[in-house]
């Protein structure tokens, strides 16, 4: 899928680009079937929520043990686009799932740019990276959608960050609260809401966040994080799981390869 630059001028200038179902359901059915032997694997990858440990809060690195993730993470609809936004071939980062499970067990997240800890920890030279968000069930209003500060990347890497350490070996570095203030002043705040298999390209240093999940529904979003093959990190002390130490570029595979899986 080549983007158009109509496309492109409206991920530069919004900081990201909503593509409204760019799965099928056929590939969605086997993403969310995949789902639960996902969440239940016994290994530190799978980050458990603090109030709830019965409900994981993220599960890293699925593409790497998952085939149907694995697939995902290389089809075409994803790939080139990425191609065009940073200019050249990407690899793979880190990938993430959120599960963001219902009845309050998903928990918040603060207000925050995902560059931060790829700086900080991971050594990123530059934000040159983007998080690919692909919700893998709706995301509705009610289910605490992601939260973004549109064109927040305008304001570079803000540097008024604070360490929380958010869940057993995951640190997550967030805004102050008078950046916040002052973002969502000026630009807003906007919910991303959509069916199960949109996908949204998001520059890395968007700020954004979610609330609670009160509603009794799982609202699922695996990211994606795709970084320019010249913008390699240089750190290697976290785990494998976390930041991905194969930089050769990827190829994507064949469009179908996901739906093959149904
Ligand atoms: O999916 C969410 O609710 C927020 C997750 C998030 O902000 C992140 O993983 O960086």
């Amino acid at each position: 899928m080549q983007l158009s630059a109509n496309q492109i001028a409206q991920y530069e200038e919004e900081g990201f680009l909503f593509c409204p179902g760019l799965l099928d359901s056929q590939e969605v059915a086997v993403l969310q079937e995949e789902l639960p032997s996902i969440l239940a694997r016994p290994g530190d990858e799978i980050i458990r929520e603090k109030e709830d440990s019965t409900a994981a809060r993220l599960a890293f690195g699925a593409h790497l043990y998952s085939e149907p993730f694995r697939r995902l993470s290389l089809l075409p609809r994803i790939i080139q686009p990425l191609q065009q936004l940073l200019g050249e071939d990407v690899y793979l980062h880190q990938s993430r799932m959120n599960p963001k499970e219902g009845f309050g067990s998903g928990e918040s997240w603060e207000w925050h740019q995902d560059y931060s800890a790829w700086r900080v920890v991971d050594g990123m030279p530059e934000p040159r990276c983007v998080m690919v968000a692909v919700f893998i069930d709706d995301c509705t209003a009610a289910k605490s959608p992601l939260l973004v500060i549109p064109r927040s990347h305008r304001d570079g890497f803000l540097d008024s960050i604070q360490l929380h350490n958010d869940a057993d070996g995951y640190s997550l570095y967030h805004i102050d609260r008078q950046t916040f203030e002052r973002l969502a002043d000026q630009y807003g705040i906007e919910p991303l809401i959509g069916p199960a298999g949109s996908v949204c390209f998001c520059h890395s240093i968007v700020v954004h966040g979610s609330a609670n999940n009160v509603s009794p529904w799982r609202r699922a979003i695996m990211y994606l994080i795709y970084n320019a093959i010249s913008n390699a990190c240089t750190n290697a002390d976290r785990p494998w799981f976390q930041n991905h130490r194969d930089f050769t570029p990827l190829v994507a595979i064949d469009d179908e390869s996901l739906r093959q899986l149904s």
